[in-house]
């Protein structure tokens, strides 16, 4: 079944929308700044340019399309603009997203993961981190057992699925032990899935997007698991630097997610089970990761809940002004306003490394964000 890469994204400025236009080589109209703000509409593989909307005018615009462009668009607003749906666990259990975003707590059992190497790759430490994650307000612990750094942390150490499998088992087994929150194992290796999907784990995040091991998808489907695909340049960490340029910054991205999900939806994984991330870091420049934060609701037009990965990266140290060699605490502040504009872009579910910090950002982000009051208090309290 084909998932639909056409795109919905947010212009509010006449900057914005030839930002966009200038990505498909299009020069839009210049329209009065009470038009604003504008919505484009980019269609896959069509010959058609894109579409502006003025946001008010939306009715008027599609009716002027050709039918067949209307419908497209229409179906595109539609899927932008549902709220995430609660995502289908085994068991009938659920991943409620209704307070979105989530917060996914990052365990990784290595001993070289970019930022967290070494300090939980004991299996006791690890499961304890992951409860107390729980108890911090993370909906759901990802635990990984193979670093995914770039090049520039120095090649991450190539791991068997049998070496992966001995460091994330016990971990899982322990949390479970304990819990039933909702996990979630990291890997690309349908081995590894496997044996965490038997331990109880809920959710596999593959940062291959099926395209490591073609055996993964229906190994998810057969365990009722949901699946997040994650969008990498190539299909190896140690290379994906290697090249970071794009046809088009955001939809060659989404193009790749829709094919993996459609691949997913034919191997028999319901569309209730799936996640999409844009995957910050993997084969992007420092730019583009800046740009997919950007104008990550576009990705909610694929219809599937939006997570994004941007905790401690390379690219949040270098635009927030630290250090390769910061502390956790110093990479925080630049981590958190990634974690802003994803909450703003309507992401689902944000992975990070600091869950209670998270947690609480998140708190005051969403009451600002979401207080109405009919009129100005008068109160003297502050
Ligand atoms: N980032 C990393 C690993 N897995 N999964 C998703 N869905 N999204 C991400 O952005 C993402 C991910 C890299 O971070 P980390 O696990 O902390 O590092 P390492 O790969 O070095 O273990």
């Amino acid at each position: 079944m084909p998932v639909s890469a056409d795109l919905v994204f947010a212009a509010a400025t006449a900057e914005t929308l030839r930002e966009i236009g200038s990505w498909d080589g299009s020069r839009p109209a210049t329209f009065a700044s009470a038009e604003f703000p504008f919505d484009v509409v980019r269609f896959e593989r069509s010959p058609s340019p894109p579409v502006a909307f003025s946001r008010a005018r939306r009715g008027e615009t599609l009716k002027a399309l050709p039918a067949g462009l209307r419908d497209r668009a229409t179906s595109a607003f539609a899927r932008l603009e549902r709220p995430p749906a609660p995502l289908a666990l085994p068991d009938g259990r659920q991943l409620d997203l209704s307070t979105f975003p989530i917060v996914m707590g990052v365990v990784n059992v290595t001993p070289d993961s970019f930022s967290d190497g070494g300090l939980y790759f004991d299996p006791g430490r690890a499961a304890r981190r992951a409860l107390e994650m729980f108890e911090e307000g993370a909906a759901i612990v990802d635990v990984g057992g193979e670093s995914t750094r770039p090049a520039t942390y120095g090649n991450a150490e190539p791991v068997s699925p049998a070496e992966e499998i001995r460091r994330v088992l016990p971990v899982i087994e322990a949390i479970r032990r304990e819990s039933r929150a909702p996990v979630s194992i990291d890997t690309r290796k349908e081995e590894v899935a496997r044996a965490a999907l038997g331990a109880g784990a809920d959710l596999v995040n593959d940062v291959s997007a099926l395209r490591h091991d073609p055996r993964m998808a229906s190994t998810v489907a057969e365990a009722g698991a949901a699946l997040l695909l994650m969008h990498m340049k190539g299909d190896d960490p140690r290379t994906m630097q290697a090249d970071t340029s794009y046809g088009h910054p955001v939809a060659d991205v989404a193009e790749e997610l829709a094919a993996a999900a459609s691949k997913a939806l034919d191997a028999g994984v319901r569309a209730d089970r799936i996640a999409v991330d844009p995957g910050l870091g993997f084969g992007k420049s420092p730019e583009g990761n800046l740009v997919l934060l950007r104008h990550l609701g576009a990705l909610r037009s694929l219809g599937f809940p939006v997570a994004v990965g941007a905790s401690r990266k390379g690219f949040v140290r270098r635009f927030s002004g630290v250090g390769d060699d910061s502390s956790a605490a110093d990479r925080l502040p630049g981590s958190l306003a990634a974690v802003a504009a994803a909450s703003s872009a309507g992401a689902a579910i944000v992975r990070v490394h600091d869950v209670p910090e998270t947690v609480r950002f998140l708190r005051m982000h969403q009451a600002i964000d979401r207080v109405r009051l009919a009129r100005p208090e008068r109160t003297s309290s502050r």
